[in-house]
């Protein structure tokens, strides 16, 4: 496991999560054999609600909803013996929030997506985001780990909508994981809260939080037990993550390094011209003034008439 100080270091240099990634992984391991499985989406798309949803916890909320942006800091419950459920804040453009979000993300086994089907396909931040997540889980187990929950479908009324939008979203989720299957389910957490104030067995089967807290149980059964082997393979590939980024960059600096040289050798070169230019003239110059006393001792040693051989200087 790279310490946290090396972590520091490949984060200031190749950046990437890097720092996230590795401390998440390490908080894993320290967690031994509890299953985190943990929420995210934007704001309001209904993550707390749902969760208390499959937590059963309706009159008596678990965890603390609300239309303005309500859940700051990741909030931790037991959902069963081996699984805790991590409730976490919205997306949203502040990076360090974000940063902070991530690294939740990056320390849990399971994540599930919200999205809410009242705002239409994935924007721009949800692509980008579920993008990150990707990335930061490694298509290798990215079918073990993502969840997609479209929430909200109380408020699509025409069933040929509900179709439209579900090829939609789904063509987007498969574009950011190259194809990969992703579990895919949709839900209405408001129907479950009616359904179980009017204790309505049909309105709760239609809310389909029951088909969503089996579909996770299971998952959550299945990723339990492999999960030592989950976890070395996913120290492995962030391990190999690591290597082709500092391979990538001493890459990069090699060029850089190369092209330096070269535009060094270039300039002194061109000045090593000029001065051999400057050198080329004063050698002529020379040349010149050595010809010319030549020729003044030559009229000095055939004439002794001195008048005449300062006539002569002059002619020179
Ligand atoms: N119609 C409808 N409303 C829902 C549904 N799920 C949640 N809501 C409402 O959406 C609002 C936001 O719900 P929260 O669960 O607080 O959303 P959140 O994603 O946890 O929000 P932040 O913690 O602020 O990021 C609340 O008013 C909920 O009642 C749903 O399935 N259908
Ligand atoms: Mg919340």
């Amino acid at each position: 496991m790279l310490s946290k100080k090396d972590a520091e270091t490949l984060e200031r240099l190749a950046g990437s999560g890097f720092l996230q990634k590795w401390e998440g992984l390490r908080r894993k391991f320290d967690s031994g054999e509890k299953i985190t499985v943990a929420n995210t989406g934007q704001y309001s798309s209904g993550k707390s609600t749902l969760f208390n949803a499959l937590l059963g916890r309706v009159d008596n909320e678990r965890f603390q909803t609300g239309a303005i942006p309500t859940t700051k800091s990741g909030d931790r419950e037991r959902f069963s013996d081996n699984i805790d459920l991590m409730d976490t804040p919205g997306i949203d453009a502040n990076l360090a929030d974000d940063a902070e979000a991530f690294r939740m993300l990056m320390e849990s086994d399971i994540i599930i997506m919200t999205h809410n089907v009242k705002t239409g396909m994935l924007n721009r931040a949800e692509y980008d985001w579920l993008k990150k997540i990707a990335d930061g889980i490694g298509s290798e187990s990215i079918s073990d780990r993502l969840i997609f929950v479209s929430t909200w479908i109380d408020e699509i009324q025409e069933e040929s909508d509900q179709q439209k939008l579900r090829d939609e979203i789904q063509r987007q989720i498969s574009e950011i994981v190259s194809g990969k299957q992703i579990a895919y389910y949709e839900v209405s957490a408001k129907r479950y809260y009616t359904a179980v104030k009017k204790g309505n067995a049909n309105l709760e089967r239609a809310s389909r939080i029951p088909e969503l807290r089996e579909g996770l149980t299971g998952r959550a059964k299945l990723y339990g037990a492999s999960l030592q082997a989950l976890r070395k393979k996913e120290l492995s590939m962030l391990c190999s993550e690591s290597w082709d980024a500092l391979r990538s960059l001493r890459n990069e600096k090699d060029g850089e390094i190369s092209r330096r040289k070269k535009r060094i050798r270039e300039r002194h070169d061109s000045e090593f011209e000029t001065w051999r230019g400057i050198k080329n003239r004063f050698e002529s110059m020379r040349q010149n003034v050595f010809s010319k006393l030549h020729t003044i001792r030559q009229h000095f040693d055939s004439s002794s008439d001195y008048q005449s051989y300062e006539r002569r200087v002059y002619d020179i």
